[in-house]
């Protein structure tokens, strides 16, 4: 009897701490990128503040350094749910949609400001382009502006003949191509062990990057071309976010967009440091010579018509509208 009157007591008791427990949840939110890397940084202080707003409702938990995807699973992990949240390098699904590519186009957008308005132009259709996969994007941040790393002087695309190349999309690894250099697709976490092994020699990045990596162990020049300015994007799994609740929503999208701002503008600051920092490290770094720029832009205005050929008049219509903002 007693018995059965405990039971009848505790049931509603266990129930109810199951509800609890549903009602509040934890998304684990894996990065491609290191720890200390400002782009992690501030994934990590945008997944503070949801948990913070939220009073823990909603804790969100990042995994730098590809330490739960490698960053060229984590497109596929949010898409499929594995993951409700991550961070991915948008133009290296490239060969999912050209649209995310038009962050890639060599010589379109080179400053921040410029990037912006890209950003800002490309937007809905990128939303509306995740939304058919099932994802959403929260917020997207830069990479400071590309050039390329190499052993030797490089005063024209010809230098880079047979140059061993890591590219980190598509798109890079059409320009090796165009260049004559013979590319490997590698993530930044498999990065200096390419290097160190001489899979790979050269590279077009940022300076953060190469700082992240230590590359002037490997490298001595790094070329500022300010060719682009490529984005990472965090995204959200549709089902996922339709598991929130009104209120948890828009904790996260205000996070986003604070998350946002702050990314740009650290982005920003730290460019010219980087470079500094290559510098100090006992680096060259200096602008690309005219004849390596002119053979350069004659291959951005290659990629740029191919990928006009598979962008169609939509992608077309995309880059009038930035240009004209
Ligand atoms: N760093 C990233 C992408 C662009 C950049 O500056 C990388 O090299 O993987």
């Amino acid at each position: 009897m007693i018995k059965k009157l405990l039971l009848l007591l505790t049931a509603p008791l266990a129930l109810s701490f199951g509800v609890a427990n549903s009602d509040s949840q934890k998304w684990d939110m894996p990065l491609a990128y290191s720890a200390t890397n400002y782009q992690s940084e501030n994934a990590a202080a945008f997944a503070a503040s949801v948990t913070e707003a939220t009073g823990g409702s909603l804790t969100i938990v990042t995994h730098p350094g590809g330490s739960l995807y490698k960053g060229d699973e984590i497109f596929h992990a949010v898409r499929t749910g594995q993951a409700p949240i991550g961070e991915r390098l948008i133009s290296a699904e490239g060969n999912e949609d050209p649209l995310f590519e038009l962050d890639t186009l060599p010589f379109l957008a080179t400053s921040f400001e410029d990037a912006k308005k890209l950003h800002e132009a490309a937007k809905p259709e990128l939303q509306a382009l995740l939304a058919s996969k099932g994802m959403m994007m929260l917020y997207a941040v830069p990479w400071p502006p590309q050039g390329i790393y190499n052993k030797s002087p490089i005063n024209s695309a010809a230098d880079m003949k047979t140059v061993k190349f890591r590219a980190y999309n598509p798109a890079t690894a059409r320009l090796a191509e165009l260049m004559g250099a013979v590319s490997t697709t590698i993530e930044v976490t498999d990065l200096t062990q390419a290097l160190a092994t001489g899979q790979v020699e050269s590279m077009v990045s940022s300076g953060s990057t190469g700082y992240d990596i230590k590359i002037w162990k490997y490298v001595d020049f790094w070329y500022d071309l300010q060719a682009w300015l490529p984005k990472n994007m965090v995204i959200v799994n549709l089902d996922a976010w339709h598991d929130l609740d009104e209120a948890a929503q828009n904790i996260v999208l205000n996070a986003a967009s604070e998350a946002e701002a702050n990314g740009w503008a650290k982005a920003e600051s730290l460019a010219q440091w980087y470079a500094e920092q290559l510098a100090a490290n006992g680096m060259t770094v200096q602008p690309g010579g005219d004849q390596l720029m002119n053979d350069l832009r004659k291959i951005g205005d290659i990629m740029t018509m191919e990928w006009l050929e598979r962008a169609g008049a939509s992608g077309e219509a995309l880059i009038n509208a930035y240009k004209s903002m």
